[in-house]
This record gives C-alpha cells, sequence and structure tokens, in this order.
C-alpha cells in the first residue's frame, strides 16, 4: 500500500504499566510505539509550516520581552498551532480522516474511549537556540478543561536535556491547581489573565520531583493537560529539535472560558460546561471518526 504524508501507525500495544504511570505520574515515555519512518516523513511538512505565515517566532518575542536578557544564539523557537486545518498531512498525522497511531496511543490511556482533536502544534527549536519553554501547564491556555485531556509530544529527531527534551514534574496533574498561563518563554504572566503564578521549579528542586526522557523517533511521550513541563535550549550545534505536539480530549471535557486567555473563534459565546462540537473532529475510534 501506498503511504500517504501524515500516515502514522502505532507499531505495538500499549501496556496496562504504561497507562497506570500516565495517571499516576501525569506523563509516560511510549518507547518504540510509533512507525519512525511515518514521523520521519513529516520532516518537510513541519518545514513548511515553520516557514508559513502561522509560524511565530518566540527568539523574536523572547527578544522584545526582554532586551536585556542573554544574547540569542544562532537558531530561532519557532512555533504554530491548528495546522491539520490547512495542511493535509498535519490532519492525517493527528487522525482526522485517517487512523492514526498517535490518537490510538492516547485512546489507549483513555480507556479505549472516544477522542476529539483539540490543536496541534508544531515547536521548533532550530540548533544553538538560547530560548527555553518556561514551566507551564497546558490546561492554563486551553479553554477547555476535563480529565481527559491529554499532549502528546512527538519528536522528529532525538531529543535529550542538552537538545530541549522536555522536563515534567511528576504528579503534579493531581493537586487539581491550574496556575496562571505565561508568555511561553518567560516565566511572566500573559496580562489580563488570572491566578496563582507557576512556582520557581528550578530553584527548588528538592520540593519537585522532575522527569525527563531521552527520546529518538518513533517514541513520543503523553502528558496530562495539568502536568507542569517545560524544556531548556537546544544548544546542538547543526541538530535541530523537531516536534509535533498534538492535544487530545475525551467525551468529559467540556468548554470552561478562563479569563484573559484566547478563545478559538468558535469558542466565543459557548457557555461553560457545553459539549465540543465538530470543530474539534473526532479522531478515535477510526470508524466514527470517518463518519464524523
Ligand atoms: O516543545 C516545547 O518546547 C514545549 C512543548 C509544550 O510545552 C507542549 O507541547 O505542551
Amino acid at each position: 500500500m501506498q503511504r500517504v504524508q501524515g500516515d502514522v501507525r502505532l507499531i505495538r500495544s500499549i501496556t496496562d504499566d504504561e497507562v497506570a504511570t500516565f495517571w499516576r505520574d501525569g506523563v509516560v515515555a511510549l518507547r518504540g510505539a510509533l512507525d519512525p519512518v511515518g514521523v520521519t516523513a513529516m520532516a518537510s511538512a513541519v518545514d513548511e509550516a515553520m516557514h508559513g505565515r502561522e509560524s511565530a517566532d518566540m527568539t523574536e518575542m523572547a527578544g522584545s520581552l526582554d532586551p536585556s536578557g542573554p544574547s540569542a544564539g544562532r537558531g530561532r523557537f519557532r512555533s504554530g498551532i491548528d495546522h491539520w486545518r490547512t495542511r493535509d498531512a498535519f490532519a492525517r498525522f493527528a487522525g482526522v480522516g485517517a487512523s492514526s497511531g498517535v490518537a490510538e496511543a492516547v485512546a489507549a490511556l483513555f480507556g479505549g474511549a472516544r477522542l476529539r482533536l483539540v490543536e496541534d502544534s508544531v515547536l521548533v527549536k532550530e540548533p544553538d537556540t538560547t530560548e527555553v519553554t518556561a514551566w507551564h501547564q497546558d490546561a492554563s491556555y486551553f479553554n477547555v478543561d476535563g480529565e481527559h485531556l491529554a499532549t502528546t509530544w512527538v519528536p522528529l529527531d532525538p531529543a535529550e536535556l542538552a537538545t530541549g527534551a522536555m522536563r515534567f514534574v511528576v504528579g503534579s496533574h493531581r493537586s487539581g491547581e491550574v496556575y496562571r498561563p505565561n508568555l511561553f518563554v518567560t516565566d511572566e504572566p500573559i496580562p489580563g489573565t488570572a491566578g496563582e503564578s507557576v512556582p520557581d521549579i528550578d530553584a527548588d528542586p528538592a520540593r519537585f520531583a522532575i522527569v525527563s526522557f531521552a527520546l529518538e523517533v518513533g517514541d513520543l511521550t503523553v502528558h496530562h493537560a495539568r502536568t507542569l513541563h517545560a524544556a531548556g535550549p537546544n544548544r546542538h550545534p547543526t541538530l535541530a529539535r523537531r516536534a509535533i505536539s498534538i492535544r487530545y480530549a475525551g467525551d468529559d471535557v467540556v468548554i470552561h472560558h478562563r479569563p484573559g486567555t484566547v478563545a478559538k473563534p468558535w469558542q466565543i459565546g459557548v457557555a461553560d460546561g457545553a459539549a465540543l462540537g465538530g470543530e474539534h473532529p473526532v479522531v478515535w475510534p477510526p470508524s466514527a471518526a470517518i463518519r464524523a
């Protein structure tokens, strides 16, 4: 069968241990779970998206927030969201109109339940990029809420701490606390948002259990929307750190407006507690996804 860009298969089952780890720790590394050829095939789509109009230059943003900060490296931190809406390869990769191994992995962690796509994002730290990803929880940025809400982080390049692998605070999803969102490349809160600021995790390492995973292509991490996470710079002189993050919701996830955060156009005016609709397509099980 001919492979289409965006096709990605789950090549092994998700174990009971992995399901238990996800719910206990708020994060799990699923090693060797995805067909690496399907992941690598997304490289040109990622490169195009990062040079398209939907891409934001986080390096420029960090510079404008703190002109006196550390001088930037040669590389840029670029990111963008909702590529699946305009680019077929991203839609297939997330499970829209195709059976996606990424969606299948999350469905297994959620107990085989129906899954909707919340959004995708691309996060590229080019070689020698100094910008960090500040500690944050994804839930703080979403206008949706629920227990079955998670992000997959799928690297297109091997990632380790020195090249910007993600770091997670183990169990931080369990208290139920959702902190104030920050500007992503700094601890500075987003103006107009509410809540307690994220604690200074790196200043108090004894208080927080931090875990990080060196990942190969074909591995992915899945973290709960309330799990605190961050990533360092990419210090590699020649290798980029490219990743696709996809955020999925189970049936318990509903609209939940957070003051000051940017709602997607179709979320505006929708009451808190409303179920997610067709703007967040069903991506699992695949037969339901293809009918929806
Ligand atoms: O890739 C990064 O640097 C951060 C990614 C992230 O925070 C996410 O996908 O939720």
